[in-house]
C-alpha cells in the first residue's frame, strides 16, 4: 500500500542485474537501523496466489517469465505452511515467507510516474 501510495509496486526483479541493484539498496540498510521483524529479508512484488506453490508477480507473470527465479537453498518451503509472500534475503537470492510478518519492502516505479502515473501503462 506504501509502494502504491508512491504511485508504485513491490519491486517485481526481472533480471539478474535487477537483482543486483537491490541488493545493494538493502545493503544500504543495516540490520540494526530496521525494527521489522525480519532484517534480513525484504518483501518483494511476487506471491503465491493461489497458495499451492504456484508463484508468479503481482503482476500475474511467472518468475521465469518475469526474469529471475533465483530461491535461495532449500526455499521455497513453506516452513511454517502460511508463507505465501515473497520476500528477499540481502543476498538477493529469493524465499517464501508469511505475508504478515513485518519485513522491509522494497518499491519500484516508472522514472515517469514521478510526474504523474497511469495504472494502464503499468
Ligand atoms: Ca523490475
Ligand atoms: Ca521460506
Amino acid at each position: 500500500m506504501v509502494c502504491a501510495s508512491e504511485g508504485g509496486h513491490l519491486a517485481i526483479i526481472n533480471s539478474y542485474v535487477e537483482a543486483q541493484i537491490l541488493k545493494e539498496l538493502f545493503a544500504k540498510y543495516p540490520e540494526h537501523e530496521i525494527s521489522a521483524r525480519h532484517k534480513n529479508l525484504a518483501h518483494v512484488g511476487f506471491y503465491d496466489w493461489g497458495e499451492r506453490g504456484v508463484w508468479s508477480t503481482i503482476h500475474g507473470q511467472s518468475l521465469r517469465e518475469a526474469g529471475y527465479e533465483s530461491w535461495a537453498k532449500g526455499q521455497p518451503d513453506n516452513a511454517t505452511d502460511g508463507e505465501y509472500c515473497g520476500g528477499m534475503f540481502r543476498d538477493a537470492l529469493l524465499d517464501d515467507i508469511w505475508c504478515y510478518h513485518t519485513a522491509p519492502f522494497i518499491c519500484e516505479k516508472k522514472p515517469e510516474s514521478l510526474f504523474h502515473y497511469n495504472y494502464d501503462n503499468n
